[in-house]
């Protein structure tokens, strides 16, 4: 087959690139997620926990926890070949939330990672993008040590709308952290589409 100039060494499409939010509270496994399924080294921006920060880092809950977001974790993910998506995980701590518009900025959807022993950390995240409209999903990151709950109990806990979905996963398994970027991108879609005037592509 024959190409012409144009043509010569591009993919056969140009993929569609969404940008996906990955926010929560602190030590919920945002930077674990993204780190999981991102195809490119992902950016991290950790910081030591340091003795001097321990009056205003809240560890209770994460102790075995030594390095925190100052900044944003980024990776990119390919979901089809024309669908690339860009994850931006937000940094945990309320003395960062300062950066949070300028990461919001175009993005198509978000994932809010939730610990069902420290739910009200979430609470900040979920008013967030309620208040932009920013369409999002809960995942429920399965810690082993914590109890279970049905999606449904962590839907009446947070108050959400009955379309904001609500799933569970494991923020280190590629697979589960996968089908959760799916299940945004689809919300995302399906809801996005009649709220918000245009989708970055
Ligand atoms: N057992 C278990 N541990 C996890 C899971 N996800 C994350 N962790 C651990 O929990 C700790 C916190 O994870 P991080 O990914 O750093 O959390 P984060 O949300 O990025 O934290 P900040 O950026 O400080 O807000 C790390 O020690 C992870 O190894 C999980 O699904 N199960
Ligand atoms: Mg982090």
């Amino acid at each position: 087959m024959i190409f012409g100039r144009s043509e010569r060494g591009k993919s056969p499409v140009e993929p569609v690139t969404l940008k996906i939010l990955v926010a929560g509270g602190f030590g919920v496994g945002k930077t674990t997620l993204v780190g999981a399924v991102s195809e490119i080294r992902p950016l991290r921006t950790e910081e030591l926990l340091t003795e001097a920060g321990r009056p205003v880092d809240d560890t209770s809950g994460v102790e075995g926890k030594h390095t925190t977001t100052v900044a944003m974790d980024f990776g990119r993910i390919t979901l089809r070949e024309d669908l690339v998506l860009y994850l931006f995980g937000t940094p945990g701590q309320e003395r960062f939330w300062f950066m949070w518009d300028e990461l919001a900025e175009g993005a198509l959807g978000a994932v809010v990672l939730a610990d069902t022993r420290r739910l009200e950390d979430c609470f900040a995240a979920v008013d967030y993008f309620e208040r932009r409209s920013i369409p999002f999903l809960i995942g429920v990151n399965c810690f082993e040590d914590a109890a279970r709950y049905p999606v449904e109990s962590v839907r009446k806990a947070l108050d959400l709308d009955p379309e904001v979905p609500v799933v569970l996963c494991d923020a280190r398994d590629r697979e589960s952290v996968k089908e959760v970027l799916i299940g945004v991108v689809r919300h995302a879609m399906a809801y996005g589409a009649g709220h918000r005037q245009s989708v970055t592509t």
